[in-house]
């Protein structure tokens, strides 16, 4: 069972930090990321659970309410008892906990003001830019001395100040801590390569990237956005704002199928028959295009709730396809015997950019469903979205998540 609910905008950074900590205390924490920035997060109810109006929050299973990133992963950490992520005796708890405010108070503040211009948050200002980098380096030398002589913040393995410091800084190093400013700090350097190595935190964030190059503020004001949100600290997105591009999906002929009512009524009404016989009504097979997709790698699923990590967080990259998307992927089996497996409805008649150039797409095959009056194929599909029957190899479903 999931030990409650992180509330967030799609593939935000602050969330992987939760998402690791589960991985290592064998917990499962659920996500959604359906926050529209501004609207949801300032709605009167966001506000009567969460008052300061930031993300990401957790609901917890039992109804209680937690905000900062950190305190949630803390949370979620300490699932497990004695949770070796926490430390191993008071010394350590208190040590892990140096850190990780270490970060809040003395990084992740000037690492804000030095990205938020470069993603065109922020107004570019010479003298504030000037102080936060040298704050930052002044920090960063903290750390550098300390990584001379140690492996880990605290210890011999991996804590929790390890996971969401690396968290805290990974957006930096894949944009604006190009080779020189990583000369300047190479024994940081070599920890952050360490813990992105980890197999959790690999799983959870996939390859990191490094800056070849630094990511340049935006200077002409007129040029920047408006602030889209406040950021108070280290991490404000994945990629620096881009100009909306349209998708060569909205060049398509029109279509007499509109997704967003078909994803409607599913969410609203039975699955068999229902929701299934309105699904074949109104398709149109000449817009939309349907594919069986398939994990490459099942022989090396271990736990189940991993395997619906792994889904969320294929869905979580998946964000610009979901105007174009619907999908239903499945984990079948039990532990240590699983296979993730679906369907995806695409608009089009190609895997489009939008899914392709996701991190996870080459970790699965995508077969076009060609057969689609075939009864046998219908009612497979069915079960797949009705998460309910019996799948190929006799396997039983186990979890399931529904891009919609
Ligand atoms: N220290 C907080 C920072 C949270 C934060 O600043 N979130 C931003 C988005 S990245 C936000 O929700 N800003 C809206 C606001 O502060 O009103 C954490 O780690 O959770």
């Amino acid at each position: 069972m999931s030990i409650g609910t992180i509330i967030t905008y799609p593939a935000n950074p602050r969330v992987a930090k939760s998402q690791i900590a589960a991985l290592y205390s064998g917990v499962e924490v659920s996500v959604d990321s359906n926050v529209e920035m501004g609207k949801t997060n300032k709605s009167p109810e966001f506000l009567a659970k969460f008052p300061h109006g930031a993300v990401p929050v957790l609901e917890t299973t039992g109804g209680s309410c937690i905000f900062e990133s950190d305190a949630i992963a803390y949370y979620t950490a300490s699932q497990q008892e004695n949770s070796p992520l926490l430390g191993v005796d008071k010394v350590q708890a208190a040590q892990i906990l140096q850190w990780i405010l270490f970060a809040n108070g003395s990084i992740c503040p000037s690492l804000g003001t030095w990205l938020a211009p470069v993603f065109g948050y922020g107004t570019f200002n010479k003298v504030t830019y000037n102080n936060a980098v040298a704050a930052l380096k002044r920090s960063l030398g903290t750390l550098d001395a300390h990584f001379l002589r140690n492996t880990f913040f605290v210890g011999e393995r991996i804590s929790l100040a390890d996971i969401t410091i690396a968290c805290d800084l990974k957006v930096a190093f894949s944009t604006i801590f190009d080779p020189a400013f990583r000369k300047g700090i190479p024994n940081v350097t070599r920890w952050f390569t360490t813990i992105m190595a980890q197999p959790h935190v690999a799983a959870t964030l996939g390859e990191v990237t490094f800056a070849e190059k630094e990511a340049q503020p935006k200077k002409d004001e007129k040029a920047a956005p408006a602030p889209k949100k406040v950021e108070t600290a280290a991490v404000a997105a994945e990629e620096p704002a881009a100009p909306k591009a349209k998708s060569a999906l909205d060049l398509l002929p029109k279509s007499s199928f509109n997704l967003e009512d078909w994803k409607r009524f599913y969410s609203n009404n039975d699955t068999k028959p229902d929701a299934m016989d309105y699904f074949w009504k109104n398709l149109d097979r000449e817009g939309y295009s349907i594919w069986k997709v398939d994990y490459k790698y099942n022989d090396e699923l271990t736990k189940v709730f991993m395997s619906s990590n792994l889904i969320g967080g294929f869905f979580a990259r998946l964000e610009r396809a979901r105007k174009y998307v619907f999908a239903s992927l499945l984990v079948m089996g039990e532990d240590n015997n699983s296979a993730i497996s679906g369907y995806f409805v695409i608009r089009g008649q190609e895997v489009p950019f939008e899914v392709y150039d996701a991190a996870d797409y080459d970790s699965y095959n995508f077969t076009k469903v060609e057969n689609l009056d075939d009864e046998k194929t219908r009612a497979l599909i069915a079960d797949y979205f009705a998460w309910e029957g019996d799948f190929e190899g006799g396997m039983k479903f186990a979890d399931g998540k529904i891009f919609k």
